[in-house]
Parts: C-alpha cells; structure tokens; sequence
C-alpha cells in the first residue's frame, strides 16, 4: 500500500523526536508570545519558553481540559489575530458551550496532510471517487476529510447527510470506490442497501473511511463483510484538529498510527496524571505541535489507550496507540464491579447469535447503578421457538456473568429493532439523572 510522506512516516525516532523538540519549543515560544491564555498561566507556576529544553520538558507545562476551552469561549485560546483565522469547527457535546477550534491557511493545510496520510493507509489514491456520508457542518468530519481526500487528488462527491436512499443511488450513479462517514452509519447503509436488494459484492465501493466513534473490530469486519470493502477506523478529535490524529494501517489493524511530527502524545494514570510505562493503558494526552490558530498543550482526551513505538509491518515507524474502546467518563460502577461498555461488546462479539446492535441502559436501584443489555438478534438466530430464545437468553446471561462478573437484565429484540444512529452511536442511555 502506497505511503503518503515516507520521510515523516518512515523515519527514525532520532529524527521524529528531534523535529518534535524543535517544533515543541516553537509551539511554547508562540503561545507565549500571542496567548495570554497561556502566558497568564505559565507565568502563575513560573514556567517561561526557555524551560523547554528537552521533550520530558513537556511534563512542566500544566494539562489542559475541556473546561479551559469551554470557559475562554468562543476564540480566548487563539493564538493569532483573528483576520488570520481561516475556519472554525465546533464540537457541541452534551451539556454546555460548544468546544471551539480555529485554524489559519496554514493549520489547514497540515490537517490535509495528515488526512491524507490516513487516507493512503488502505489504499486511497487520485482515481478513487469519495462519497462523503459525514455532514458537512461545524463537525470537523465532513470538512476535514473532504480537503485531506482532495489532497490525494480524489474525486470528492459532497453528499453529506443526504440519507441512505440517495447515498446507494449516488453510489451507483457515479461509481463511488470509497465510503467515508462513522461506522455506525457504515452498517447502517449495509444493511439498507441489503434490504433494497442492492448488490454490494458488484458495487464499485472498495474502501471504507470510518472514525469518530468507537468501532469494534466485530463491527468492522461485519462491515467489510457485508459490502465486500476494505475499511479502516481512524481517530480524532476536535480539539486537537479533527480526524487525521491516528489512522489504521492494514499492518496491525487493531492500531493507529499517529501523526507525531504534528502531534505530541503522552498515557498518563488518569487519577495521578503521572506518566505510565510505554505500551500500558493509560489517558491520551495531546499537545499540538505546529497549530498556529489554537496551540493546546497536554489536553486531557479521556481516551484510554496505550501506545507503542516499535515498527509496524506496514513499514510506518510512526508510534501506534490501541484503537479507543473506552474512556475514563464512560466507566460504570455496577453493584462495586467496574465495567466499561466495550467489555460488553467484547463479550458479544464471541455469542453466536448476538448482532452488534446494543444499547446499555442504566438506572438507579437501591442507590446502586443498574444495568439492562437491550440487544438485537442476528436475523440467522431469531427463533420462532420460545424454547430456542430461552437457550439463548440464558447464554447471553451466564456468558456475562461468567466473563464480566455480574448479573444484568438482558431483553432480547428482533432485528432491526435498534435506531440506527446517522452519526455518533451512544450505546448507553443513562437514566439515572432523571430519577
Ligand atoms: O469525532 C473527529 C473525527 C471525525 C475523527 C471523523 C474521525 C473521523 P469529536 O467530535 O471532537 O471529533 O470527538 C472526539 O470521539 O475523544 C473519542 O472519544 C471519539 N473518537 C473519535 N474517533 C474515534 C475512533 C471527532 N476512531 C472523540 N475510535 C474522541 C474511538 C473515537 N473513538
């Protein structure tokens, strides 16, 4: 598979870290220069540009969080003037003001760089057509891969949230090779167009460009599965850039590589913020290293992963993390047993039977969390034997209570039953607030 920026992407850790060094350094220097964000913050701890002098130097520097974008809303962490700042994008989240993040020209056009790298990886090049299934809103999915795919010199088709009608009709139409939107939304055109009779093994679709949600490795090969596709998961955020952080190779593709010449990454212990031991699980913390509209230094991703720097098959030497399963604000405490949504998936993913649509629906009993696995039967093992569906229920019950170590409430469906999601999936619906 063609590699974007062999020199980047293949290059020595003496010479990543050093241009990281070098880079770091400027990326402190500006922010102090041109934040007073920043530069009222540093000066609090007594920190000043020439405290950096090597990349461990970084762990001086306070963490930044959510809360600091949210507080300096909407431009108090830009570094630049205003007249310099070429767009913005917003995350909204669930409760209060949007996250907020700038780019100048320049920002721009590193997010397509790294767009690009993550687009080579399974195989995109200037012939492919791309249908954009990702809105083109102030989500930095639609916008971000469509001038990263542009980059390559594909053909972009800007359909956006058009729907699933008119998504297989524009496949067809104008012979898309590449799909780009969530993966949920993936399964969802999948499953629609095998109901509408559409023939995905004939399709011209060959690669799949996923991301902006958790995607399970069942999930992804559901996918490839059922369209006949190549498809790879790639992770981002909107503080940091968008998509375009880590992308998936077809060398290890449980990892993403990350684009480390832009981007400086930490694991912390989520509770100590202490550094943990090279390849063990721990919190994702960024810093951008050449962002000139809104430089962020140690944003605390609430990603958990872990991350290895040896080479990859592919032949990258980019330093890879986990795929994101899980984060630290998802964890639920049920009767003292900590669990996290994804060991259920896990747990799902080895159950004939059991398809990938699930939701998790918590509630508060006798003060404790409660928990209800509403899940969808795979249309091969839906019964009209009321015998058949007990066997199964009890497999699913006993499977979980053998593997994750509690008893929960299962509900079986029939297919089909689940929402699908058009963009991000919550799989958890948290009705403890309202009780
Ligand atoms: O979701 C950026 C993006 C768009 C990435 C499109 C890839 C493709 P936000 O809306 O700010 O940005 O959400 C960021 O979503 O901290 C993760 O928790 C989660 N996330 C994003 N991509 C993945 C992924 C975009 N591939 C938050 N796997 C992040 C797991 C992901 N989690």
């Amino acid at each position: 598979m063609p590699i974007w920026n062999p020199e980047i992407e293949c290059a020595s850790r003496e010479t990543i870290e050093a241009i990281q060094l070098r880079r770091l350094k400027g990326q402190v220097a500006h922010a102090y220069e041109n934040s007073a964000y920043y530069r009222d913050r540093w000066r609090e701890i007594g920190i000043e540009p020439g405290d950096i002098t090597e990349l461990s130097d970084i762990r001086k520097l306070p963490f930044t969080d959510k809360g600091a974008l949210r507080d300096t809303f909407p431009f108090g962490m830009f570094a630049v003037p205003m007249d310099e700042v070429a767009r913005i994008h917003a995350s909204s989240g669930t409760t209060g003001r949007p996250i907020v993040a700038g780019y100048t020209a320049q920002d721009l056009d590193v997010w397509s760089e790294c767009i690009a790298r993550v687009a080579s990886a399974p195989g995109v090049v200037k012939q492919d057509r791309a249908l954009m299934a990702f809105p083109y809103s102030m989500f930095t999915g639609g916008w971000g891969l469509h001038y990263g795919m542009e980059r390559i010199g594909a053909m972009m088709i800007p359909a956006g949230a058009a729907g699933t009608d008119r998504h297989l009709q524009i496949i067809e139409d104008y012979g898309a090779t590449v799909l780009i939107s969530t993966p949920s939304y993936a399964m969802h055109l999948a499953e629609a167009g095998l109901r509408a009779g559409y023939d995905w093994e004939h399709s011209t679709l060959r690669i799949g460009l996923f991301g902006g949600e958790p995607c399970t490795l069942a999930l992804k090969h559901e996918i490839e599965r059922i369209m006949h596709i190549t498809c790879t998961d790639n992770y981002g955020l909107t503080e940091i850039m968008g998509p375009g952080v880590s992308g998936e190779c077809l060398g290890s593709r449980d990892m993403s590589h990350i684009a480390e010449d832009h981007i400086l990454w930490e694991v912390v212990d989520p509770q100590t913020g202490e550094p943990v031991p090279n390849g063990q699980e721990g919190e994702l913390v960024l810093t951008t290293l050449t962002k000139r509209a809104m430089p962020v230094f140690r944003y605390r991703t609430h990603d958990l992963t872990y991350v290895i720097t040896d080479p990859c098959e592919c032949g990258r030497t980019s330093a890879r993390m986990k795929k994101v399963r899980k984060r630290t604000d998802d964890m639920l405490i049920i009767r003292g047993v900590n669990v996290f949504p994804s060991q259920f998936e896990d747990v799902l993913a080895d159950i004939d039977g059991a398809s990938v649509h699930y939701r998790l629906i918590v509630t508060t009993e006798n003060d404790m969390d409660a928990l209800e696995l509403v899940l969808e039967l795979d249309p091969s093992a839906f019964s009209d034997s009321m015998a058949d569906m007990e066997r199964f229920h009890t497999t699913v019950v006993e499977t979980i209570k053998s593997i994750i170590g509690i008893r929960v409430k299962v509900t079986l469906v029939e297919p089909g039953h689940i929402e699908r999601a058009i963009a991000k999936t919550h799989h958890v619906i948290d009705k403890r607030s309202s009780l």
